[in-house]
C-alpha cells in the first residue's frame, strides 16, 4: 500500500508558521514510524515543496493523511478534495491538534476519516484494515465518514508514550536543512513528554492528556537523541521542565552519553524560578535557549487566565536565565481589550526585563479550550485561518486600525537595540540580511493587519 501524509501550508491570510519558524512535521514521522515497515510511506511538506498534484501523479497513492492545527482546516479539507479529484478511490484520513479538538469541523465529502487523539495505533489500525477491505468501526479515535455524515469513533485514551516507535526521520531527509527557528538552522525535534499538569483556560493541552503529565522515561530520549544529526534540537512538549527529577535525570544521562547538541524547549516561570540548579545543569550539556510563557505584565491578567504563575515568577526566572546565560524566548499575551495606557504599560515593563527575544500572542479563545466556552457568542469571525494568534478573532477595545498599530510598537520598541545586535550576532552572517528582510515585511504587514477584517 502506497501511503502519502502531507504537512500543509498554512494559507496566505495566516501570520504564524512558515512566515517566521519551520519546525519538522514530528506528528507525521510518527505516525509513518507505525506503518513503514509494511507499506510504501512517503511524506511531502508543503510548506517548502508545493506540488500536490504532481506527487500524487507520481506517487500514486493508495491513501492520503494529513495533520495540523486549526489554522490549517481549510487548508486541509481542500487538500482531501485535491486528493479526490485526482482519484475518487483514494482514502483520505485527516488527524492532528483541530481533528483532536473539533472532529466535526471535518465533516466533508472529501475526508473519509478523522483520527482523534494519538494517531500511531489508529492509523496503523486503519492501513491493515484497508489492506484487507474491511470496515473502520470501532478503531479508538477514528471517526467515519458514513451516507448519514461523519460518525463518532470510539474513545483513543492517551498511550504509554515509551510503546510508540521512534518518530521516522528518514522520511524528511531532503527537507531537514530548512527547518529552523531564528538562528537555530537545521533545527530538529523531538518529544519527550505530553501533556500538562497546569489548567491555564487558554489551553486545550491538558485537557487532550486528560489532565495527565505523560512522561517518556529518559534512558529512551537519550537513545533517539543519539540518532539525530542536527546540531540544534527542540523539545516538541507541552511543558518540558515541569517534572525536575525527570529533567535532572535526563540532563545527566545525555551528559554520560557524550551528546552534544544545543537545545531549546518550554519551561514555566515558577519552575525556572524554583530549581536554578537544574537549569545549570542543563546549561552544561547545552540548553541554549527556553521558551518561557511570561504571558502578561499583571498578576491581574495571570489570574484570568489561570496561569498558576505570577509576575514575581516571571522576574526571578528571567534572572536565573540571564544569570546562567541561557536564552530567553519570551512569549507574551496581549488582550483584545487592551488599551492605549495598557499598551504603553507592556511596553516599558518589557524594557525593565532587558531582554533579547519576545513574540506577542493575541489571546484567542481555541476551540477545546474552557476560554472558547466562556467567549464562543463574542467571536467576530469563526473562519479557522484568523486562528494564528496575530489576527484577534475578539473584538478590540481600540479600533482595530489602533490595535494594529500599538501591536506593532510591541514587537518594534520593546527590545533594546543592544540586545537585537546581540541575539542577531547568533546568525550565520550570510543569513542577517535575509532574516531582516523577513522581519520587516512581516511586521509592515502586521501594522496593517485591520485590512484583512473586510474579509470575515
Ligand atoms: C512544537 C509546537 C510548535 C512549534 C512548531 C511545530 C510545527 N510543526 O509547526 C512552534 C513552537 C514554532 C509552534 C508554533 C505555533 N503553535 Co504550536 N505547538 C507545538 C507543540 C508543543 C508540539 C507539536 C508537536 O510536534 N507535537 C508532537 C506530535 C507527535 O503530536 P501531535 O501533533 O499531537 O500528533 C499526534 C496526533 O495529533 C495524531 N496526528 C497528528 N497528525 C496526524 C495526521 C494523521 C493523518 C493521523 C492519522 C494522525 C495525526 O498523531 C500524532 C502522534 O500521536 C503543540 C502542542 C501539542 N501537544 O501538540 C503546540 C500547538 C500545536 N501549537 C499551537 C499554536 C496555537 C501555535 C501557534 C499558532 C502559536 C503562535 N502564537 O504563533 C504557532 C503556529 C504554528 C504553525 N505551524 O503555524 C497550538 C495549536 C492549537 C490549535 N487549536 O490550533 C498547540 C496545540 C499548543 C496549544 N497551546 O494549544 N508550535
Ligand atoms: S502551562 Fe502551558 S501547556 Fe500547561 S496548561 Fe498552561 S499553557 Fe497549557
Amino acid at each position: 500500500m502506497r501511503i502519502l501524509l502531507i504537512e500543509p501550508a498554512k494559507s496566505p491570510v495566516s501570520m504564524a508558521g512558515e512566515d517566521v519558524f519551520l519546525f519538522e512535521p514530528l506528528a507525521l514521522e510518527y505516525v509513518a514510524a507505525g506503518v513503514k515497515t509494511d507499506h510504501e510511506v512517503k511524506i511531502l511538506d508543503q510548506r517548502i515543496d508545493d506540488t500536490v498534484e504532481q506527487t500524487l501523479e507520481e506517487f500514486r497513492p493508495d491513501v492520503v493523511g494529513i495533520t495540523g492545527y486549526t489554522v490549517h482546516a481549510n487548508r486541509m479539507k481542500l487538500l482531501a478534495e485535491r486528493a479526490k479529484a485526482w482519484n475518487p478511490e483514494v482514502l483520505t484520513v485527516v488527524g492532528g491538534h483541530h481533528a483532536t479538538v473539533a472532529p466535526r469541523d471535518f465533516d466533508s465529502p472529501h475526508v473519509d476519516l478523522v483520527v482523534v487523539g494519538d494517531g500511531v495505533d489508529s492509523f496503523r489500525e486503519v492501513i491493515g484494515r484497508f489492506d484487507r477491505c474491511e470496515g473502520f468501526d470501532g478503531i479508538p479515535g477514528v471517526w467515519v465518514r458514513t451516507d448519514g455524515g461523519l460518525q463518532e469513533g470510539a474513545a483513543n485514551p492517551s498511550r504509554d508514550l515509551d510503546e510508540i516507535p521512534f518518530p521516522d526521520r528518514s522520511l524528511t531527509k531532503a527537507y531537514r536543512h530548512a527547518y529552523y527557528s531564528e538562528y537555530m538552522q537545521p533545527l530538529a525535534s523531538i518529544r519527550t513528554s505530553k501533556g500538562c499538569p497546569f489548567r491555564c483556560n487558554f489551553c486545550a493541552l491538558w485537557k487532550i492528556a486528560g489532565g495527565r503529565y505523560l512522561k517518556r522515561d529518559p534512558a529512551k530520549i537519550v537513545e533517539e537523541l543519539a540518532e539525530i544529526d542536527e546540531e540544534f534540537v527542540f523539545f516538541a512538549d507541552d511543558e518540558s521542565l515541569v517534572d525536575a527529577t525527570r529533567m535532572k535525570r535526563l540532563a545527566e544521562l545525555i551528559r554520560e552519553a557524550g551528546i552534544r547538541k544545543r537545545y531549546f524547549l518550554y519551561g514555566r516561570s515558577d519552575t525556572i524560578a524554583k530549581h536554578p540548579d537544574l537549569l545549570e545543569l542543563w546549561r552544561d550539556v547545552g540548553l541554549e535557549r527556553v521558551f518561557v510563557g511570561l504571558e502578561f505584565f499583571r498578576d491581574s491578567d495571570l489570574e484570568f487566565i489561570n496561569k498558576g504563575s505570577t509576575t514575581h515568577n516571571n522576574r526571578e526566572a528571567v534572572q536565573v536565565l540571564q544569570d546562567l546565560g541561557i536564552g530567553i524566548y519570551a512569549s507574551f499575551i496581549v488582550r483584545p481589550d487592551f488599551t492605549e495606557e495598557d499598551f504603553a504599560e507592556f511596553r516599558s515593563y518589557c524594557r525593565s526585563i532587558d531582554l533579547s527575544f519576545a513574540s506577542f500572542a493575541v489571546l484567542t479563545p481555541l476551540p477545546g479550550t474552557d476560554l472558547y466556552d466562556e467567549v464562543e457568542d463574542q467571536l467576530l469571525t469563526r473562519d479557522p485561518e484568523f486562528f494564528d494568534f496575530i489576527h484577534t478573532v475578539l473584538p478590540t477595545k481600540l479600533p482595530l486600525e489602533d490595535f494594529y498599530e500599538q501591536y506593532y510598537r510591541l514587537y518594534t520598541k520593546t527590545i533594546p537595540l543592544k540586545n537585537v545586535f546581540a541575539f542577531m550576532s547568533k546568525y550565520r552572517l550570510r543569513d542577517v540580511p535575509a532574516s531582516l528582510a523577513k522581519f520587516r515585511r512581516w511586521s509592515k504587514r502586521l501594522r496593517r493587519l485591520h485590512i484583512d477584517y473586510g474579509r470575515a
